[in-house]
């Protein structure tokens, strides 16, 4: 398994993130990569590959070009105001909000935004750039003929839709990968999102498309984060009409109702048939997760890594959440050791 990883995720560490009320030092930190590839050493995998940056003309190909315009731009604007803490958003388009695009910075981070926990710092559009740029290396490998490739990937992707961050995410990643192995001659492109979280960006980004399958397990959205999407019912629209399929389960979900979920979600991209794979690799399912309520053990990603391998599709990993620090490198080591396995 080919491996694509930087140092450029350390640029992006916001000071703090606004949870349960306080500003806390976010969940979503630099040493995330530390541990992961502290695990990846000691599991062997380290073919690495080089990245190379991602074209302008893909990212406003799955993103809008105002949007990444504006994340581009945000720090230079907001400091130019004196301002010298992070990005925060605190005046949100709510229902029937959303009809003019601000002047104002403060206006436009805003309407760009969907969630208040992530913030834009100096370093943040270089480190989103960078992890794209690690998505779309690995998949370039796997459509040169690798069998499969992991992009260590941070800050996550899967939150952020066409026009709007939250969630930690900013660019989706997984998204990126997914039209790289379009643009590269893929005529179908499963994205499988087994992070605790739902993936709604990824989710919209693709709603009204037949050629990517989007299949995502999470923590039911009538009581967890992002709340206003991954409900059953949303199953794709117009020519992308059962194109998306929503696992919503319960907090408290064990392996065995999770992986009943996961095999009923891969028997539909089995059908969908798919020349390639994408896997949204969130790792927050885990039982000892800080802000995540499933209950997966270590064993249980080595275990459910098998059942992915034994798809034999060209497969990329793009990293997305987990939070418990240490573990979540044996977890992801062990999603990657069971999918050579598998
Ligand atoms: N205060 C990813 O896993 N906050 N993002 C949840 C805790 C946002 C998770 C509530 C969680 C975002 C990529
Ligand atoms: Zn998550």
């Amino acid at each position: 398994m080919k491996i694509v990883r930087s140092d450029e995720h350390r640029l992006h560490f916001p000071a703090g993130e606004l949870h349960n009320g306080a500003l806390v030092r976010p969940f979503e930190c630099p040493e995330r990569v530390d541990y992961i590839n502290n695990a990846l050493e000691a599991a062997g995998l380290t073919d690495d590959i080089d990245a190379v940056p991602v074209e302008d003309e893909l990212l406003i190909e799955v993103h809008d070009q105002g949007y990444v315009s504006f994340l581009r731009s945000a720090w230079q604007e907001w400091t130019a105001l004196g301002h010298t803490a992070d990005m925060i958003p605190t005046c949100l388009p709510a229902r029937r909000m959303n009809s003019h695009i601000p002047e104002h910075v403060d206006g436009k981070l805003g309407y760009y935004a969907f969630a208040a926990e992530s913030a834009i710092t100096d370093g943040t559009w270089d480190a989103a750039v960078g992890a794209a740029s690690l998505a779309r290396s690995a998949q370039r490998a796997v459509s040169d003929g690798a069998s499969s490739a992991f992009a260590l990937c941070r800050p996550p992707g899967h939150h952020a839709s066409t026009d709007f961050f939250g969630g930690y995410c900013y660019l989706n990643n997984a998204a990126i990968t997914a039209q790289g192995f379009r643009n590269d001659g893929a005529e179908r492109v499963a994205v499988l999102d087994v992070d605790f979280h739902h993936g709604n960006g990824t989710q919209d980004i693709f709603y009204d498309r037949s050629d990517v399958f989007f299949a995502s397990l999470h923590g039911d959205p009538a009581h967890e984060f992002p709340y206003f999407l991954g409900y059953a019912d949303e199953t794709g629209v117009g020519e992308g009409q059962g194109y998306t399929a929503n696992y919503p389960l319960l907090p408290g979900t064990t392996f065995d109702v999770w992986l009943a979920a996961l095999d009923n979600a891969l028997e539909r991209i089995g059908n969908f048939g798919p020349d390639a794979l994408v896997v949204s690799l969130g790792v927050d399912t885990f039982e000892a997760d800080p802000i995540s309520s499933f209950k997966l053990t270590s064993a249980d990603f080595a275990t459910y890594g098998r059942r992915l391998g034994a798809l034999g599709l060209p497969t990329v990993y793009v990293m997305e959440g987990g939070y418990a620090v240490e573990e979540i490198g044996t977890n992801t080591a062990n999603v990657l050791t069971g999918h050579l396995e598998g």
